[in-house]
């Protein structure tokens, strides 16, 4: 393609390989939430309780998938229109049970069995979540860290059903899977004890993690306030961070649960100087944890410029994680993978060594000059010679595949 071409010429003048940045671009898995599909609605019958724990998805577009078949579906419509590696990425509460109603601590591999032979059939692995939300005994506000022991020993227990889950599904399909632990746990207001709880929690964690598991690898996932957690969160990032360090977990960092002005790439220079590897959330705060759909921003650049400076993208874990029920849910897949995707791309061609090497020998203008000139490269072309590689639509002819599905499958589910 002569546009490339021109674009490779480009780049290989600032001393960068497009081939091995668009190489390694498609092989950093992305995990794929199943939540966007159906609005973290699940297939559980509830008994009552719609509270779901701080996180909401708002809007009532048409479309969304009530089971796990429109679910898969709407996977395998969205991973034709996305290049690279994928994983899939499942929330306890899309157990299939037939219809029986299976409590969240009795939850076994055989409730996932359909889920693990469409990923077999599809060649992806599956990553897992425990739903510690969205159920009558979270409804006070706490799980893990609640004062009453058999509530807590509850949620102890679906930590532990969830992670011999996880386990079977790493050993199914190989590989590892990856579970997050994320916790709506907190006080909306003037909290006079936040000791007990975080207490409690440590010691939550140290009973259900307790065991080492064939394939299953932990992460522990932070937040800075919630939907009625506004005051105190259990699980604060300090809190994580040092359980994680000293426990020897994976940290998750989700873009939204930091302080609007907080940069979240400038924190893992530090953290990754102590952790090996790092669960990375690609969500996008709007004023707040609104988990907006992810788009190409400044933000998510900066994540994974840095990533690439430190040469530590093979050590982070990439996942999605947000949910807008307002627009066609296929659309906000593709716009939030392909966003999350050319991040990494973009981040591969960043000619670091030569920017460092301006920055140690005190050529402060000539490195300011050149990141500003690095803005306005043909990344587009290179874009789209990694889509045509890929065999996925290259530029906005996705857009129209996304129609057509409305059109032919998500118009009928009313
Ligand atoms: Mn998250």
């Amino acid at each position: 393609m002569p546009v490339y071409n021109h674009a490779k010429q480009v780049y290989a003048d600032w001393g960068v390989d497009t081939e091995a940045a668009i190489q390694r671009a498609l092989a950093l898995p992305i995990s794929i939430h199943c939540w966007q599909s159906d609005d973290v609605n699940g297939f559980e019958t509830h008994d009552g309780t719609t509270d779901s724990g701080g996180i909401m998805a708002t809007g009532n577009y048409p479309g969304r998938s009530r089971n796990g078949d429109e679910l898969r579906q709407d996977y395998d419509r969205v991973l034709s229109l996305v290049p690279g590696e994928h994983r899939a990425n499942l929330h306890a509460i899309y157990a299939e049970t037939g219809g029986k109603p299976v409590g969240r601590d009795e939850l076994e591999l055989e409730h996932f069995a359909r889920w693990i032979d469409w990923a077999a059939s599809k060649k992806i692995k599956l990553d897992f979540n425990p739903t510690y939300f969205a159920h009558p005994l979270a409804a006070s506000g706490y799980t893990l860290s609640h004062a009453d022991p058999v509530i807590q020993s509850f949620w102890i227990r679906h930590g532990i059903v969830c992670r011999t889950i996880a386990s079977g599904m790493a050993q199914a399909l190989g590989g590892e899977c990856v579970i997050n632990h994320w916790i709506p746990d907190g006080g909306k207001d003037a909290t006079a004890d936040r000791w007990s709880p975080r207490k409690r929690l440590v010691e939550a964690y140290d009973e259900l993690l307790n065991e080492s598991l064939v394939g299953c690898t932990d992460a522990v996932e932070s937040k800075l306030f919630g939907l009625g957690s506004e005051d105190y969160v259990v699980g604060s990032f300090e809190f994580y961070l040092s359980y994680a360090l000293s426990r020897k977990v994976v940290l998750c960092l989700d873009m939204g649960h930091f302080h609007p002005t907080e940069s979240i790439a400038d924190k893992l220079s530090s953290i990754m100087q102590y952790q090996d590897r790092l669960l990375m959330h690609t969500s996008r705060p709007m004023r707040w944890d609104s988990d907006h759909v992810v788009v190409y921003s400044d933000d998510l650049r900066a994540v994974f410029t840095e990533l690439q400076r430190g040469d530590a993208l093979d050590r982070a874990i990439v996942a999605l994680d947000f949910f807008d029920a307002s627009i066609n849910r296929i659309g906000a897949y593709v716009v939030g993978i392909r966003a999350t995707r050319k991040a990494i791309l973009n981040a591969l061609l960043d000619p670091t060594l030569t920017l460092q090497k301006l920055e140690l020998e005190g050529k402060n203008a000539q490195k300011l000059g050149l990141m500003e000139e690095l803005k306005t490269l043909p990344f587009g072309a290179v874009w789209d010679e990694l889509c045509s590689r890929a065999n996925v639509p290259v530029g906005k002819a996705w857009i129209s595949e996304m129609e057509c599905y409305e059109k032919e499958v998500l118009s009928s589910r009313t």
